[in-house]
């Protein structure tokens, strides 16, 4: 187990120093929330949470994952680089013209279920799979990951009433709760809290958890669903930018693409702490 949780780190740190670098390569990109959810598409794809595979990506029964922050699409990508779903060094052409690794997520590309991007599409996106899946009578699951400044979109809580309704205890949202959305704090902006307590009035189990601890992470997401007959909501308290002490909790860090200089700090940063144990 302790190995396990080693091997985890070590490829969340690859996960986002390969990021970094591709939003460099880019001069795009959204830094401060790719780094806010590596944490989290490690434990999916490298933790044994989705059951997915580079090999069938388009197996029947394999969970569903949906990025409805589609704005945090180099992360992604990354992501399903480094687990083998396309060749890394595709990843240099993010965002170049012709490339299937456009700056929100496409369909083009192996294991992404849905063009997501224009917020709060992700969650209905994947109740109606949920659902499609619960009438079908297979085994798969679908899982959403959201930001918070995300949920302002209605959207999210009309699928929110209906996924309750109809009891879809395959479906699970996941809430990246950086408290930051593009031009400052959610709790300024449109405040979102209570936000355990909303989702709970809308029928859905909620578990909340630091969502860069992986072991946290694994010992929600491998127990679902979490209430029988309900939908789970995880909210995720992460830190926008985490890993860069420079790029962390930070508004301007949005969308802000570093210099080569910050970009090798920022590696080294990641390096040094990979390595303290
Ligand atoms: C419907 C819609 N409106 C506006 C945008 C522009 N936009 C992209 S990211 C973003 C902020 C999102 O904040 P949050 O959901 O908290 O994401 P995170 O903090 O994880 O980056 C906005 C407004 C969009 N992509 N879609
Ligand atoms: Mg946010």
């Amino acid at each position: 187990m302790a190995q396990d949780l080693l091997k985890l780190k070590r490829q969340a740190t690859d996960i986002r120093k390969r990021n970094l670098r591709l939003i460099f390569e880019a001069h795009h990109g959204h830094t401060g929330g790719d780094l806010s959810a590596a944490d989290i598409l490690t434990v999916l794809y490298f933790g044994g949470v989705l059951q997915v595979d580079p090999d069938h990506p388009k197996a029947p029964d394999r969970d569903r994952f949906f990025m409805s922050k589609g704005h945090c699409s180099g992360l992604l990508y990354t992501t399903l680089a480094l687990a083998g779903f396309f060749p890394e060094a595709e990843l240099s052409t993010y965002m170049q013209p012709l490339s299937r690794l456009s700056g929100h997520p496409s369909t083009h590309v192996p294991c992404v279920e849905a063009n997501t991007g224009a917020l709060g599409h992700g969650l209905p996106i994947a109740t109606g799979a949920a659902l499609a899946a619960k009438l079908d009578g297979t085994p798969w699951r679908a899982f959403v990951l959201t930001g918070d400044g995300e949920l302002q979109e209605g959207s999210n809580w009309e699928a929110a009433m209906i996924a309750a309704q109809q009891e879809l205890e395959n479906l699970i949202c996941i809430v990246d709760r950086n408290r930051l959305q593009m031009m400052g704090r959610t709790e300024r902006i449109s405040a979102l809290e209570p936000l355990a307590e909303k989702w709970r009035a809308f029928g859905w189990a909620v578990c909340e958890v630091d969502g860069h601890d992986h072991v946290e992470l694994l010992e929600h997401l491998t127990h679902l669903p979490v209430a029988k007959g309900k939908p789970t909501c995880i909210i995720a308290n992460t830190c926008k930018g985490r890993g860069v002490s420079f790029i962390e909790d930070r508004a301007a860090c949005h969308h802000r693409v570093p210099t080569e200089a910050e970009l090798n700090a920022a590696l080294e940063e990641l390096d040094a702490a990979c390595t303290i144990r």
